[in-house]
């Protein structure tokens, strides 16, 4: 709807007139048809969402409109293996976002008990004085494909949009603790953005062990495909955790502590956290005896080129393609199966772009009349791959079943 199109304000303005969009937003998605916002209809119970696109998006699936939480359309992932910015999804847990922010004076500080050498980071020492390093990498949202679980759980009930691929480019975090003085006593680095608990629940506050966050991999960033990022992923610099999920990757960076102690704020101690098993997983109802903090993503497959329930000409040969990732180890093997899987095949691998990328996958057949039930099943390179039944956590998180497709040719 042209009413909904997004709007073209130049960034640091973007929130300049935050009440307005925000109301604005809230007030299309309240009313709903009666605004005449897109409608789609994900595949379970309660599944109508409006489409609405927010400053500097397209239209996206809307979860909420305070705080923004944003799904991407499917069809999306089949267009190439990289997100578009205006298309990635968004999430936020509060509605304290600021309205406004300047990249130009934004700052980081680097603090904590065990920090001998506190001080702030400028976007421009940032960007200027270090060597700059570039990653593609997955960020996925713990509950991404919440709304499959059956029986459904609590939380945002997303579809299979709460992922993307991009292409990061900033500054290894090791680097920039290089320059901390680190203590001894050092055991975990948190990291903290500019948005806030308006509503209460604690600020929104994560923490990675001092080994991980000293790996090299994680990566102070503030490009996202050749450019800055999104205000709504982040801007000006976020956090990005090659392999673990999204709710690691802290967006709108502006504090990093060096402590002493294992992190015991909410968002550590008692959000995110799954059962602590092989499986990460739990029969309904049964609580976990125990839990830890989620960490890598796990394998997933998913055909991007056919939507389940679609018909196709019988004697013409369907192109299918995918995507298939992991946590990092880097995907070895997708295997396809034409009939539910009771036999199989190997697809062939697109271009291998990154261990922590999606990687694309292709395979061919000609149907006869009748029904198909094609399924994918990827394999990283130390063997892991997706169950046949959905691995249940009353969280919701960490969905990776091998998904169907059915297709009917006529
Ligand atoms: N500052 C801040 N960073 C955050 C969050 C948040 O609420 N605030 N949510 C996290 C979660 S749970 C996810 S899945 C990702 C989503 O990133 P995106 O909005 O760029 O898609 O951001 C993470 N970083
Ligand atoms: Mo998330």
């Amino acid at each position: 709807m042209s009413n909904h199109k997004p709007m073209n304000l130049s960034r640091r303005q973007l929130l300049s007139g935050g009440a307005a969009w925000f109301a604005g937003a809230s007030l299309g998605a309240a009313t709903g048809a009666a605004h005449a916002a897109d409608a789609v209809e994900m595949p379970f119970t309660n599944g109508r969402r409006n489409m609405i696109a927010f400053p500097e998006k397209r239209e996206l699936i809307v979860l909420t409109t305070r705080p923004p939480q944003l799904e991407t359309p499917f069809e999306v992932f089949n267009e190439g293996l990289i997100t578009p910015n205006d298309a990635f999804f968004v999430r936020y847990h509060h509605n304290g976002l600021p309205s406004s922010i300047d990249g130009d004076k934004h700052v980081i500080r680097i603090d904590g008990k065990a920090c001998g050498k506190p001080f702030e980071l400028t976007m421009d020492a940032l960007k200027t004085q270090f060597k700059p390093v570039e990653i593609v990498a997955v960020k996925q949202c713990s509950g991404n494909s919440r709304a499959f679980f059956n029986p459904r759980t609590t939380g945002g009930q997303s579809g299979n949009g709460a992922m993307g691929n991009a292409h990061w480019l900033g500054v290894p975090l090791k680097d920039i603790l290089a320059r901390a003085e680190i203590g001894d006593t050092a055991r975990q680095v948190t990291f903290q953005g500019l948005d806030f608990a308006l509503m209460g629940g604690g600020d929104f506050v994560k923490a990675l062990d001092i080994h991980h966050a000293m790996d090299g991999e994680v990566m102070v960033a503030y490009q996202m495909n050749g450019t800055d990022l999104p205000f709504l992923n982040g801007f000006p610099v976020a956090l990005v955790v090659p392999g673990y999920y999204g709710t690691y990757w802290v967006k709108h960076l502006s504090r990093i502590d060096i402590i002493d102690r294992e992190f015991d704020g909410f968002w550590m101690k008692t959000g995110y956290r799954v059962p602590d098993n092989d499986c990460a997983c739990t029969e309904p109802g049964k609580p976990a005896a125990s839990t830890r903090p989620i960490a890598k993503l796990n394998v997933r497959s998913f055909i991007t080129s056919h939507k389940d329930g679609a018909h196709i000409r019988a004697g013409q040969t369907q192109d299918v393609r995918g995507i298939a990732f992991d946590g990092g180890q880097g995907i070895r093997e997708v295997a396809y199966s034409l009939d539910g899987g009771q036999n199989w095949r190997p697809a062939r691998l697109g271009e291998d772009i990154g261990r922590f990328s999606f990687r694309e996958f292709k395979f061919g057949f000609e149907p006869d009349k009748g029904a198909y039930d094609l399924r994918v099943r990827a394999f990283n390179r130390s063997g892991q791959s997706q169950p046949f039944e959905a691995l249940w956590n009353s969280s919701g998180y960490m969905r990776n079943a091998v998904e169907s497709i059915r297709l009917v040719a006529v």
